[in-house]
This record gives structure tokens, C-alpha cells and sequence, in this order.
């Protein structure tokens, strides 16, 4: 069975006599295991091989807290202020399956029980089903919704999406996109030409924030699609999806050391109501094995 990165680091103290070269090596291929990556994983065990000189691991649970300490610094929370008197909008993007879609839903569920006055944009185009889906959750949520046709110019969507809540003087709008397109490069360009028309109708920066979906259950794959939305039009925090499928998210760490992007939310059912903010400390405990999940 599958073991967690915690548990396989409880393991490995229990198993071992002394913190030899095997012992560290044993622990590199942990945290490669966890999707730390090989560089971070090579640092964090030289730090503890410098600590363990000077500190002696009593018990599990000391080498959980050393890990969690080396690894404090690598992740950040990021938690968006919404204001309730100026346009604000947040642009979902993320390969296709990560959760967008659901993400956006689950959103627009708490902010509209939080009074804000929300607006859903059908920005993915590319298959009529995206909108669909989109657009039965606004009616259940009883929110509006802008679209047009399967196929239409995503950016031509957000401009009449910017217009119109504009006009009926909604909050925030939550554009949801395509993560898949003909090519890569198609799909690239694509979300270039939406951020150039975010930026042209007036939105300020503070008030226009990308959140990119990384699916838990996807483990390394989750850094290289931060690279690539990171390089093409700048994320400003991540949503981790599916946390209750695979309470996974060792990439996030690489994500956060390496590219700087701090995380936002966390998914955790299929569920309205199932997202919440990300609490950095709740995760590392359970990244490290010092609580259940
Ligand atoms: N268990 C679980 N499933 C989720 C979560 N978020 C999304 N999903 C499921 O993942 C699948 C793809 O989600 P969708 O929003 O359509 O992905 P999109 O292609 O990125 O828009 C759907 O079956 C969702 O119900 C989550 O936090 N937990
Ligand atoms: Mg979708």
C-alpha cells in the first residue's frame, strides 16, 4: 500500500540504529518520493546531517519536527482580501480535470454567503459541456452567469463578463478557463490574450489575481504546470485540489521554494462548502506525519 511521506518517515527513525549515510540516503528517496524533488531533498538532508551532529533525535517525532522546520520557509499562505465596493476578478486556470470548474463553484458558494455579489464567467470554450457544467452550478448557487457560444474567443467572454458586472454591479467575478487546447502553444497564447483584456478594462492589479488548480493525486506533474502558467502569465497563489483523495502535496513545497507562489485554498470534496483556506501550519503537520491528515 501506498504510505504517506510522514508515515515512511516514522518508519524509517524507527528502523534505523544510527543516522549513518544509508540512513540519509534512505531519506533523500522519501522525500523524492513525496514530489520534494532532488534538489530540495539533497538540502534538507545535509541540514539534518549538520542538526543531528549537534542535536540528538530522540524519537520520531523529533525528526518529524526537524523536517518540518527545514521545510517552514518553502511554502507560504496567501489569503485574498475582496473588496466589497470595486470590481475584483479571479481567473481559475489549470490543465484539464484539476478542478477548475468545481473549485469555481465551491467559491462562489461561500462568497455569496458571504454577501458579496458574485458573477461567473464561461471563459472555457472549448467544449460546450465546460459551459454547461459551469452554468447549472450558478443556477443552483443562484448566481449570474455570462457565456456564449461553445467556441467563442475566451478573452471576448471576460470582456462582456468585466461589462456586464460593471453594469449590474456585481463584486467579483470568477472566470473559469480552458485547460486544454489544440496545442500547448495555442493554449498559452490563449491565456495571454485574457490577461491583456483584464488589464485593459480597468481592473486594477491588486483587484485581478490568477489562482492556478493543482490536483493532489498528480504528485510531480504539478510543478512543471506551475512553471509553465507561472512562465506564460504569472500565478499569484494556487488552489490544491482533491486534498481529500490524496492528502498529498509535497510538489507545493517545490512550487513554493522554487517559483515563489504561495497557496490560497484547499479542496477537500466534491461538495459546496468543501474549500478552505490553506492553513500552512495544518498542512506541514500532516506533510510530516504529526497529525492524521
Ligand atoms: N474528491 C474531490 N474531487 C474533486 C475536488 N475538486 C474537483 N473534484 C472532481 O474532479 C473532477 C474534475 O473537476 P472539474 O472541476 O470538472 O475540473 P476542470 O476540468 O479543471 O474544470 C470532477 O469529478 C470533480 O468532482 C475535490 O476537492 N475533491
Ligand atoms: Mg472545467
Amino acid at each position: 500500500m501506498f504510505k504517506k511521506f510522514g508515515a515512511k518517515l516514522k518508519i524509517l527513525f524507527k528502523s534505523t540504529k544510527k543516522m549513518d549515510d544509508s540512513f540519509f540516503e534512505d531519506l533523500e528517496d522519501i522525500l523524492v518520493e513525496g514530489d520534494l524533488g532532488a534538489s530540495i531533498a539533497m538540502n534538507i538532508s545535509d541540514q539534518l546531517r549538520e542538526i543531528s551532529k549537534n542535536e540528538k533525535l530522540q524519537s520520531e517525532e523529533d525528526l518529524q519536527n526537524i523536517v518540518k522546520r527545514l521545510l517552514e520557509d518553502k511554502i507560504q499562505e496567501y489569503k485574498p482580501e475582496i473588496p466589497r465596493d470595486e470590481l475584483s476578478i479571479f481567473l481559475v486556470l489549470g490543465v484539464n480535470g484539476v478542478g477548475k470548474t468545481t473549485s469555481i463553484a465551491k467559491l462562489a458558494y461561500d462568497l455569496k454567503n458571504d454577501n458579496y455579489k458574485v458573477l461567473l464567467a464561461a471563459a472555457d470554450t472549448f467544449r460546450a459541456a465546460a459551459i454547461d457544467q459551469l452554468e447549472l452550478h450558478a443556477e443552483r448557487i443562484g448566481v449570474r452567469l455570462v457565456k456564449q457560444n461553445n467556441g467563442a474567443d475566451p478573452g471576448a467572454v471576460i470582456y462582456d463578463a468585466i461589462t456586464s458586472a460593471k453594469a449590474k454591479g456585481e463584486n467579483i467575478i470568477l472566470a473559469d478557463t480552458a485547460g486544454r487546447m489544440h496545442n500547448k502553444e495555442n493554449l498559452l497564447r490563449e491565456l495571454k490574450k485574457i490577461d491583456k483584456v483584464i488589464k485593459s478594462r480597468g481592473i486594477s492589479e491588486s483587484n485581478y489575481k490568477k489562482f492556478l488548480v493543482i490536483d493532489s493525486t498528480t504528485g510531480q506533474n504539478g510543478y512543471s504546470q506551475a512553471q509553465l502558467f507561472n512562465e506564460a502569465i504569472g500565478i499569484d497563489g494556487l488552489i490544491l485540489s482533491k486534498y481529500d483523495s490524496a492528502a498529498k502535496g509535497g510538489a507545493l513545497i517545490q512550487i513554493g521554494d522554487k517559483l515563489h507562489i504561495p497557496i490560497a485554498y484547499v479542496g477537500i470534496g466534491e461538495h459546496y462548502g468543501d474549500i478552505k483556506p490553506f492553513e500552512k501550519e495544518e498542512f506541514l503537520n500532516a506533510l510530516v506525519g504529526l497529525s492524521d491528515k
